[in-house]
């Protein structure tokens, strides 16, 4: 009989122990104090059974059942301990876990188009600048020879700041700034936004640019041809076939378009080059000496030339883009192809 009550005190302090080690809050512990040491306790239950025994074993059961209340009470006070301590400590962290990976962003496809475009041309010798979206009327049309009544001027084509103020309509303006700041030789080329008003599948309200001017002595179409021949075939590939078409723009004379044999069809006729063979892809010519009284250079000592592209443009023809204003829409999936 005292050893039977003697093995269920020592069970029940094992029970009492796995308990504990599970109880994750202050009230967890408190109520497994209330349940093992209480008046109604399992401990107490067990003691009241000591009745039934023979005087001379009472001491040693007696013994048994105070070792196992000392200690229970000891690992309920080290559990509230613990328990605290834990709480003060905050959140566990472990520091063996591999860091969070950051998604990296990467250059929208229009940015990186310009940074190649920009890298064969400084190759070549040319210098980048860059100036002002709003710009006076002067800069965008007077300096460059536009007449007064010439269509682009009018409110359909161009946005309008004030009577004399525009958003420029091409990135022209910074090179007639270029060439009053110095003197020739000038190579530079110039990207940036501009805006026009017109908005459908290949146009949108603001686009990118890069316009190029080489001015010095003896600069020929020549020069012309070669920059802008040796420009194709390293943006397209060094097989594309290039033409070279009569055009006309104000700031230039003689002017021409130039084309490539359209990269979607090899030159056999599509419907994204309506069946000629051959993409438009930017506009040159040799600056209009008008140009140069604008800006104080001497029409018989030096000559030049200059060109323009649209970015837009061109990187749609590069990558096969279709419509346009997928560039402006921010859909991820669209982006994250080049
Ligand atoms: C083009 C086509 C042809 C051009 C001319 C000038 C300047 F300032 F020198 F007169 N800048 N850009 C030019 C010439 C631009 O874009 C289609």
């Amino acid at each position: 009989m005292p050893e039977k009550i003697k093995a269920d005190l020592i069970s029940l302090s094992e029970e009492a122990r796995d308990d504990l080690a599970r109880a994750e809050t202050p009230e967890e512990v408190e109520a497994l104090r209330i349940r093992y040491l209480g008046k109604k306790g399992g401990v107490s239950v067990l003691l009241r059974g000591m009745g039934g025994l023979a005087p001379e074993v009472r001491p040693e059961v007696g013994l048994v059942a105070n070792r196992v209340r000392d200690e229970l009470a000891e690992a309920i006070k080290a559990r509230t301990e613990e328990l605290a301590a834990r709480k003060a400590r905050g959140p566990a962290v472990d520091v063996t876990l591999p860091g969070r990976r950051r998604r990296l962003g990467a250059s929208h496809l229009i940015t990186r188009t310009i940074d190649e475009i920009t890298a064969i041309f400084t190759r070549m010798g040319f210098n980048v600048a860059e100036g002002p979206e709003i710009e006076l009327d002067y800069y965008n049309f007077e300096a460059l020879n536009f007449p007064k009544d010439h269509p682009t001027r009018d409110m359909q084509d161009t946005l309008y700041v004030s009577d004399r103020v525009v958003l420029r309509t091409h990135t022209s303006p910074m090179q007639v700034r270029t060439m009053e700041r110095q003197r020739p030789p000038v190579w530079v080329i110039v990207p940036g936004k501009t805006y026009r008003r017109d908005s459908d599948v290949t146009h949108t309200p603001m686009f990118h640019q890069i316009e190029g001017l080489v001015v010095d002595r003896d600069i020929t179409f020549g020069d012309l041809k070669g920059v802008l021949i040796s420009f194709v075939r390293q943006f397209f590939s060094p097989d594309t076939a290039v033409r070279f078409r009569p055009s006309f723009f104000p700031f230039t004379e003689p002017s021409a378009e130039v084309d490539i044999g359209c990269v979607i069809c090899g030159g056999r006729g599509c419907r994204t080059c309506g069946q000629t063979g051959w993409l438009e892809i930017l506009g040159s010519g040799m600056v209009d000496p008008e140009v140069y009284k604008f800006v104080n250079y001497d029409p018989d000592e030096v000559t030049g030339f200059a060109f323009g592209m649209g970015i837009e443009r061109i990187a749609m023809l590069k990558y096969g883009i279709d419509d346009i204003r997928l560039f402006f829409e921010n859909n991820l999936r669209f982006l994250k192809q080049f």
